[in-house]
């Protein structure tokens, strides 16, 4: 969906464009400070921004050095051979665990794919429902007991469950809070081992979920967590509701895991595919004059390929000829493929007239004509 990411930083964007009302083409190292704090950029990254960056800063320059932000190793883990591909989801109380759950099973379902959820928050009666009722509103198969009984057995049964039935998902909900930080330690450390008992290699994913409004203070809740269990990436939720976006920089810097979605509301679809470079560009836009530096302008050209420049029916044109061919657009950037759930690049290429779309290597996948686009 087009604009999707920028919706979900509105509050964060408007903070920027309050501070810095007039967008330009370079911008002052001081006020580049000052933005970058309101934006909840911890004070030390900040530094460490600006410290690489000339007294008049242009977007390619910023954009670079954000970047660079996001790039670190990162195992890719993927579901591949047996089912299900199990994913156990952590967090404290009210980042948004059962919600996300329920965003996930609907992009799986959505794809074609079976999901079953296990309920192993058995801490509070109200847990279970809640998830009872978003499986019953997307009429997903969970497993859950009564509230007090084993989180772990839960799992168990869950796992053994979609694997005699043939699954592809196992989504497993935790509690956020147990009587003591030990206690929660523990449990998710057993819950971690029975998945294993259930299922070789299982959990595949141990995914935490951070509250997006709490900024800053969700990396050390995030250190905690990775010290009770391994954890293997992060999803933010609730950025819809708060101008502290610029923490995912240092979210991203301090733990250095991957980001797998961003929660940009509270309806199953809000949940978005997290792209770094699609984050400091809508970042960007709020600051600079100039576009992105993906997008090549087309000036002198009897065809027009700047996706910014599209006309409604050209941009619809292009979502037309993209979904006959199986992708999703996801904004002036990004599509997705249906099939695989891969994200590629949109390069509008001015010199010849096309738009590409790339893979992470810079390949093409597939290219459209300019022309093609035109509706009369
Ligand atoms: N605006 C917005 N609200 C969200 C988002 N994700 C979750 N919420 C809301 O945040 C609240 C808490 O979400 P839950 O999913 O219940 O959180 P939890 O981590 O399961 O909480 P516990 O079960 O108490 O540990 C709910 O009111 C959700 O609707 C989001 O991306 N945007
Ligand atoms: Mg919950």
């Amino acid at each position: 969906m087009f604009g999707f990411l920028k919706k979900g930083l509105k509050k964060t964007v408007e903070t920027i464009e309050s501070n810095a009302p007039v967008k330009r083409e370079k911008i002052g190292r001081d006020e580049l400070e000052d933005l970058l704090l309101e934006a909840d950029v911890t004070y030390d990254l900040v530094e460490k921004i600006v410290e690489s960056l000339p007294e008049s800063v242009k977007r390619i320059q910023l954009y670079n050095t954000l970047i660079s932000l996001f790039i670190y190793d990162v195992e890719k883990i993927e579901p591949k051979g047996e089912k299900p591909f199990v994913e156990l989801i952590v967090g404290v109380n009210g980042a948004g665990k059962t919600t996300t759950i329920a965003k996930l099973a609907q992009r799986y379902k959505t794809e074609g794919e079976t999901v079953m959820l296990g309920a192993s928050d058995t801490f509070r009666a109200a847990a279970i429902e809640q998830l009872k009722t978003w499986a019953d509103k997307l009429d997903i198969p969970i497993v859950y007991t009564k509230q007090g009984h084993d989180p772990s057995a839960v799992a168990y049964d869950t796992i053994s469950s979609a694997k005699a039935k043939g699954f592809d998902h196992v989504i497993i909900d935790t509690a956020g809070r147990l009587h003591t930080q030990t206690n929660l330690a523990e449990e998710l450390k057993k819950i971690v081992r029975v998945c294993g008992k259930a299922m070789e290699g299982a959990p595949h994913r141990k995914i935490l979920i951070l509250d997006g409004t709490q900024g800053n203070s969700a990396i050390n809740q995030a250190k905690a967590f990775k010290e009770m269990i391994d954890i293997d990436g992060i999803i933010i939720t609730k950025l819809d509701g708060t101008a502290k976006g610029g923490a995912l920089f240092s979210i991203a810097e301090e733990l250095k895991l991957p980001i797998y979605y961003v929660g940009v509301g509270e309806r199953a679809e809000d949940l978005i595919p997290f792209d770094p470079k699609e984050f400091v560009n809508t970042i960007l836009d709020a600051i600079f004059v100039e576009q992105s530096a993906d997008i090549v302008t087309s000036a002198g050209k009897t065809h027009n390929v700047d996706i910014t420049a599209l006309t409604d029916s050209q941009l619809a044109r292009l979502e037309e000829l993209l979904d006959n061919d199986g992708f999703n657009l996801l904004s002036k950037h990004f599509v997705s493929e249906r099939a695989t759930g891969e994200t590629y690049r949109l390069h509008p290429n001015a010199n010849i007239d096309l738009i590409e779309v790339l893979d992470k290597d810079g390949s093409i996948v597939r290219a459209y004509k300019a022309e093609e686009l035109a509706t009369d």
